[in-house]
């Protein structure tokens, strides 16, 4: 990279604040500052790195799935989760980092994941309320990030939404299903809903008052909506759902204001957030010795592509 004058680069700065402040998308050739770019890079990759664990839990339940409809439905879903990891790193990709970089940022424990992957599935009760709940809940994140500033970041977003919205609905089917079904069905879904509501409103991270990202990405309008507004947008959406498929959210405190029209909610356990983005949820160790594995154990597929890409390019060189 060139060094710019100083002149040169407050004209940059102030061409790339003109942009941002009428709506255009900053582009991976437009110039950006550093701090813009790193901000990218963690998270866009800690995105990415959340659908590959997030693919984890739900893995584990493609064997057992009650019938194969069910099972070919969740292998796609799994699939799907792959497809928005590649497309997130072939995005953060574009603002100059290698993808081995991140990947050895995410088995070293550098690089965060969604704290929402580091609970257990329990049951095939869990499946749906997965689909229902954190797709729900990453479907209200990422529609507003589907807006977002960063060019190759939004237009992900709108493709990984739809994807999404089918994720939904297949969660939201189970879900209701078994919550029709017999009594031990409508109990191991109540129990399922009572163990995933409360992390799923973490998956929207600490409240803006706590969030020192927010700020500075909400100015450079890469988050368009901050944590708390998301988070309450996603209560507003799924109590009526909740209603109508006939179970209850685990929350005595949840109460409909007239006049915001919001439903109002109890406390989160911020302590239980901080233990689990800090490594200490239910199944962290599983799911980075998990990643591991697969890496260690992928390693001759990486060489192969590699010994192969290497190949064709003495072949076209020697044509
Ligand atoms: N989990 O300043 P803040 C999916 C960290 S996958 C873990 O508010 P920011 C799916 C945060 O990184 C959906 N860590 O941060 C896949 C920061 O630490 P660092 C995943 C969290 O960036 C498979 C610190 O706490 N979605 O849907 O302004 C199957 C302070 O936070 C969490 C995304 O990744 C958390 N929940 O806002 C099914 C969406 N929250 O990095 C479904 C994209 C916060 O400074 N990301 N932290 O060390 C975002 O929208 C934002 O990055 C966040 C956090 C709202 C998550």
């Amino acid at each position: 990279m060139t060094e710019l004058t100083l002149e040169e680069s407050s004209e940059k700065r102030e061409l790339f604040e003109k942009q941002i402040q009428a709506g255009e998308k900053i582009e991976p050739k437009d110039w950006m500052p550093e701090r813009f770019r790193k901000q990218l890079i963690r998270m866009i990759s800690q995105h990415a790195h959340s659908e590959i664990v997030g693919m984890l839990p739900e893995g584990n339940w493609i064997t057992r799935a009650p019938n194969f409809r069910r099972k070919k439905t969740l292998l796609a879903k799994v699939q799907d989760e792959a497809g928005h990891g590649l497309y997130l790193y072939c995005a953060t990709e574009t603002l100059g980092i290698d993808r081995s970089e991140l990947v050895e940022q995410l088995l070293t424990g550098k690089a965060k994941y969604s704290s929402i992957f580091n609970y257990p599935t329990l049951s095939w009760a869990d499946i749906g309320v997965i689909g229902w709940l954190v797709d729900g809940a990453a479907i209200v994140n990422q529609t507003s990030l589907a807006k977002t500033s960063y060019g190759p970041y939004s237009r992900a977003m709108v493709r990984i939404c739809k994807e999404e919205n089918f994720h939904k609905k297949q969660g939201y089917e189970i879900v209701t299903g078994l919550a029709k079904g017999t009594p031990e069905q409508r109990d191991m879904v109540q129990d399922s809903v009572n163990r995933w509501w409360w992390p799923s409103l973490m998956m929207f991270g600490p409240s803006d008052k706590d969030s020192p990202n927010s700020k500075e990405l909400l100015a450079w309008g890469v988050k368009r909506r901050s944590n708390d507004e998301l988070r309450q947008r996603f209560v507003n959406l799924t109590v009526p759902q909740a209603k109508a498929a006939g179970v209850t959210l685990p929350d005595p405190e949840l109460r409909y204001n007239e006049e915001t029209q919001d439903w109002e909610f109890g406390p989160i356990n911020w302590e239980e957030f901080w233990q689990v983005v800090s490594g200490n949820g239910p199944c962290n160790r599983e799911r980075m010795k998990a990643r591991q594995d697969a890496h260690s154990s992928g390693a001759w597929v990486r060489e192969a592509a590699e010994a192969y890409a290497e190949k064709q390019q003495r072949k076209r060189a020697a044509a």
